[in-house]
């Protein structure tokens, strides 16, 4: 059997590089993304920040005041979580990756493992310059920089992928596994927490290699056979886990930059069209029908709002975006005093469209 080529995409530093995407001057500076608790002004944790607030030692998961107080007298600007904006811009990449890819398991927000191993021919040369080419078509359409590791499964491609960030580019071929894996830290491998750890440190396993070597039934013995057997596996570089396309997805969605920054209906209409007709191709391509429409506006002072409706049967059709699209903007417009700058338009609540006679037979089924 052919080897499996596997890549992991990881988008760098998501919620920070979204916000320096729509606005480019926070690019010089330490941006800090945050969930903002609400009961005081400093309260709440850093969700990510970029590689500069990073050099100032802010990690994901600090209390925002420690964050703050690291990054004292420099010019860092602090931003609330946006999860619709950066949700759009995630469809839009998996959207392009997706074209690049036999199966696309997506695992988060900012991460997804590609089965490419057809579209290299099984080739490791040929994987390194297919992954150049998406990471330059997803710079050029979306303006995104993300990492990639590749190797003949996900568990080493993930590695990869971590071992060198941010635009990373690290290819691990059959051959390397096992001395790219051996010299890591065992808890490198998914499954290997704290507690873990720290037992198998008192056995004298501290990096994978060790693992490797050590005896699989021992391993079956302290920790039962579901992980005894895969901390073996795994450590010797052996995942047949295949890369899955979960379900459909939750939401279509696509966003752009209007020509120039308006209120005016009309033209803000002529943007959301040719937006709309792409997420329609999008629908036909998946055979959906959708029950909820939303727009997403980002002001001239990039702060951003969205608003939606549910309707009250499903629809799949381009007059009924376009119509709930215009109602909405209608009355956003007359609710918001400034100029528009970015519009979005998306659509969820997906069911698959089912043969009429399939519809009969279940109803008689469930009755
Ligand atoms: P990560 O991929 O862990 O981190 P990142 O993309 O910010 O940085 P990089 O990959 O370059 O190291 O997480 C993806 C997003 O998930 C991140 O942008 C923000 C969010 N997140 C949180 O909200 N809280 C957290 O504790 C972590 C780790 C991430
Ligand atoms: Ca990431």
């Amino acid at each position: 059997m052919q080897n499996r080529v596997v890549m992991l995409v990881d988008f760098d530093y998501f919620f920070a590089q979204c916000e320096e995407l729509r606005n480019p001057t926070l690019k010089d500076k330490p941006v800090v993304v945050g969930v903002y608790s609400g009961r005081t002004e400093e309260s709440g944790a850093v969700s990510t920040s970029n590689y500069l607030a990073r050099k100032y030692g802010v990690k994901s998961g600090m209390p925002l005041f420690l964050a703050k107080r690291k990054l004292d007298g420099t010019d860092a600007v602090f931003l609330p979580v946006d999860h619709e904006y950066y949700d759009l811009i995630s469809d839009k990449i998996m959207q392009i990756l997706s074209g690049y890819a036999t199966t696309l398991e997506q695992v988060s927000v900012d991460e997804a493992y590609l089965d490419v191993t057809e579209q290299v021919e099984g080739s490791f040369e040929k994987a390194k310059g297919y992954a150049a080419k998406i990471k330059t078509d997803v710079k050029n359409k979306v303006g995104i920089s993300f990492t990639v590791g590749v190797g003949p499964n996900k568990l080493t491609s993930k590695i990869a992928c971590d071992s060198q960030k941010p635009d990373g580019l690290t290819i691990i071929t059959p051959d390397e596994v096992e001395c790219f894996l051996a010299p890591l830290p065992v808890d490198r491998l998914l499954g290997v927490g704290r507690k873990i750890s720290a037992r198998m440190d008192s056995l004298g396993i501290k990096t994978i290699g060790d693992l490797s070597k050590f005896d699989p039934q021992r391993l079956v013995a302290l920790f039962g056979k579901t992980l005894g057997i895969y901390f073996h596996n795994a450590a010797n570089g052996i995942d047949n886990e295949p890369v899955q396309e979960a379900g459909e997805a939750e939401s279509i969605g696509r966003i752009g930059t209007l020509k120039q920054n308006t209120r005016d209906l009309d033209f803000i209409l002529q943007k959301t069209d040719e937006l709309t007709d792409d997420i329609l191709k999008e629908l036909a391509e998946k055979n959906l029908s959708f029950k909820q429409v939303a727009i997403y506006a980002v002001m001239t002072d990039l702060s951003s709002k969205s608003r939606s409706i549910t309707l009250e049967q499903s629809a799949k059709d381009q007059e009924t975006i376009r119509r709930n699209v215009k109602q909405l903007f209608q009355k956003f417009l007359n609710e918001s005093q400034l100029e528009i700058r970015r519009v979005g338009v998306k659509v969820s609540g997906f069911s698959k469209e089912e043969p009429r006679q399939k519809q009969l037979t279940s109803f008689f089924q469930s009755t």
